[in-house]
């Protein structure tokens, strides 16, 4: 069996969510915006696809990278491919982003699991065939009503955990350019409004600013503890390992790390190595895929260390359900503002849905559970 094809498909649909000036998203004015298709096929005429970022996938990318190492080769082959690609990025790596191995990864493995006639989360383990979910919110902002207020947290934590059935919950904290922000105070009056609305029994965690200080991250870590929280993530800028080294040897609470720091397995190995987490962090878009977050999460095992998933999506769905040692699902970004539960224009279902009881099942079929209405990107190609 051989590749036959590497293909992008850009279109186009709309979105409620806007980008502040820093990048993180909120509820907004609906406007039009892109996403991107990647289809890998095979000579039998099976295909895997993967939902994207056009740039990731962009024709200069493929052309240059993808399809010369891609096509003509056995799709089985996930490890040789990864690698085959992967090593371009030692002489352009601001070309070849993690992001793009992830499409590639994510779209081969989905193809592997339609051959095979085998969900992903199987085929790569197949610990549990459903997950607690975390509601992970979007970080907070200035909407009346909305995440504006230590108050807005608890109102929203406790529609999340007694009305939708989550059964533990991760607020984003305030960051610039929100009025106020950043607050490790401010942040911190959000977490105890919510652990007093939901109670002492729900697990609850933090992401605050990305960028707070040695101590201002200590400052939070000491008060979440007291307030029995579950972990705290990315508190600072994850390049210095040190700080994080630190910071875990200063306090009782969980450390979560590194979420977006680049270097793959190599790194999260480098942060086991120094002590500078608790628990370990992979997703599979931030570490280049599938192929690569597994590896993350069996050396975090071998540590007798959780590999907590970052991310919403089939990929790290079918991650979370094949190891054993990961305890949520992340599912968000939520928002009282939106309805996550309904598809986007180009899903016939969303990836992740979720029971009244807070789990989350992987499908049943082959692949790895997307379900997109390919008739809708077709009708709205770029
Ligand atoms: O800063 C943000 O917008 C969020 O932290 C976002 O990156 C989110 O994906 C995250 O970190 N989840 O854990
Ligand atoms: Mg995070």
């Amino acid at each position: 069996m051989k590749i036959e094809t590497v293909t992008a498909k850009v279109f186009r649909h709309r979105t409620g969510i806007v980008r502040d000036s820093d990048g993180h998203g909120h509820p907004g004015a609906e406007s039009q915006t892109t996403s991107a298709l990647l289809t890998i096929t095979a000579n039998t005429g099976a295909s895997g696809h993967i939902l994207t970022r056009a740039p990731d996938v962009s024709d200069a990318v493929l052309g240059r990278f993808v399809r010369p190492n891609l096509t003509g080769e056995d799709p089985l082959c996930t490890e040789r491919l990864w690698y085959k690609v992967y090593k371009w990025q030692r002489l352009s790596g601001g070309l070849l982003t993690d992001r793009t191995l992830a499409a590639i990864d994510l779209a081969l493995w989905d193809l592997k699991g339609k051959l095979a006639g085998q969900p992903v989360w199987k085929l790569i383990g197949g610990y549990r065939n459903k997950i607690p979910a975390y509601a992970s919110t979007m970080c907070g902002d200035d909407l009346p009503g909305g995440l504006a207020t230590p108050e807005d947290y608890a109102a929203f934590a406790e529609w999340c955990v007694k009305t939708r059935g989550y059964r533990a919950m991760k607020l984003h904290g305030w960051m610039p350019p929100m009025p106020g922000a950043p607050d490790p105070r401010k942040d911190y009056a959000a977490c105890a409004a919510v652990r007093e609305a939901v109670g002492p029994d729900i697990p609850l965690m933090l992401d605050p600013h990305h960028f707070y200080s040695r101590t201002d991250a200590l400052w939070l870590a000491n008060k979440l503890a007291a307030l029995d929280f579950r972990w705290m993530e990315e508190p600072m800028e994850e390049a210095s390992i040190s700080a994080y080294k630190w910071l875990t040897r200063s306090t009782t609470l969980n450390i979560l790390g590194p979420e977006t720091m680049t270097g793959k397995h190599w790194t999260r190995a480098e942060w086991v190595r120094h002590g500078a987490c608790d628990l370990i962090r992979a997703g599979v878009w931030d570490v280049g895929g599938l192929t690569p977050a597994l590896k993350v999460a069996n050396m975090a095992e071998s540590f007798h260390m959780a590999c907590e998933i970052h991310g919403t999506g089939a990929g790290n769905l079918s991650l979370a359900c094949a190891i054993p040692n990961t305890s949520f699902y992340e599912r968000g970004l939520l928002h009282p503002f939106l309805d996550y539960d309904a598809p986007a224009p180009y899903q016939n279902r969303i990836d992740d849905e979720m029971d009244a009881e807070g789990f989350v099942h992987p499908r049943a079929g082959s692949g790895l559970g997307q379900d997109i209405d390919m008739d809708y990107v077709e009708a709205n190609l770029v």
